[in-house]
């Protein structure tokens, strides 16, 4: 079973106006896409690593083939990244979080400077990446950025939420203004699906 971009759960226009349409369709059905082809030709021979999930690829990063893994950290990275990136967003979403996430929040010290910290690391990474609230591997909560699609679970962190600050997430609308971007994308955010994968994170 081949690796497959999972559809959007929302329209290509629902995220509107602070994600627009054609960024969508671009992001999701080519970026993604591109992803997804990309790391399914870097296992062609790998018969072994295709049956596992992508997340287990990236926790085992190191031990996938040397002559692949360089293309599946890449790729892989991608469409996991990706396919949650698709998930913790919503129409109509932001505004106070809820559950368990607003509580990690307060302990961060609440969501003005969280949205703060969070935007920050995501307008300091350098060229393309991704900003994160991760819990360690210790049990702590982060915020991080990576560079490229590297992805936290890669060092063993659980990836809570991430915002994509690569170029194509944003460029058609804001074009460089990156940090107007990362403000906007509040507005769009899914505390439930959030909440869902913090459970996940402290399942261990
Ligand atoms: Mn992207």
């Amino acid at each position: 079973m081949a690796f497959e971009v999972p559809p959007l759960p929302y329209g290509y226009n629902a995220l509107e106006p602070h994600i627009d349409e054609q960024t969508m369709h671009l992001h999701h059905d080519k970026h993604h896409q591109a992803y997804v082809d990309n790391l399914n030709k870097a296992l062609e021979k790998h018969a072994d690593w295709q049956k596992k999930s992508v997340g287990e690829i990236l926790r085992n990063i190191n031990s996938i083939p040397e002559d692949v893994r360089t293309a599946v950290r890449n790729n892989g990275g991608g469409h996991y990244n990706h396919s949650m990136f698709w998930k913790i967003m919503k129409p109509q979403g932001g505004g106070e979080p809820t559950g368990k996430i607003a509580e990690v929040i307060k302990e961060l010290g609440g969501l003005a400077a969280f949205q703060e910290k969070f935007n920050d690391a995501g307008v300091k990474r350098f060229g393309s990446g991704w900003a994160w609230l991760v819990r360690t591997k210790a049990g702590k909560f982060e915020i991080t950025s990576t560079a490229n699609q590297d992805c936290p679970l890669m060092d063993g962190n659980f990836p809570i939420m991430g915002n994509d600050v690569w170029e194509h997430a944003y460029y058609l609308k804001y074009q460089n203004r990156r940090a107007e971007y990362l403000k906007a994308w509040w507005n769009v955010v899914n505390w439930d699906e959030i909440n869902k994968r913090l459970e996940e994170a402290s399942r261990g």
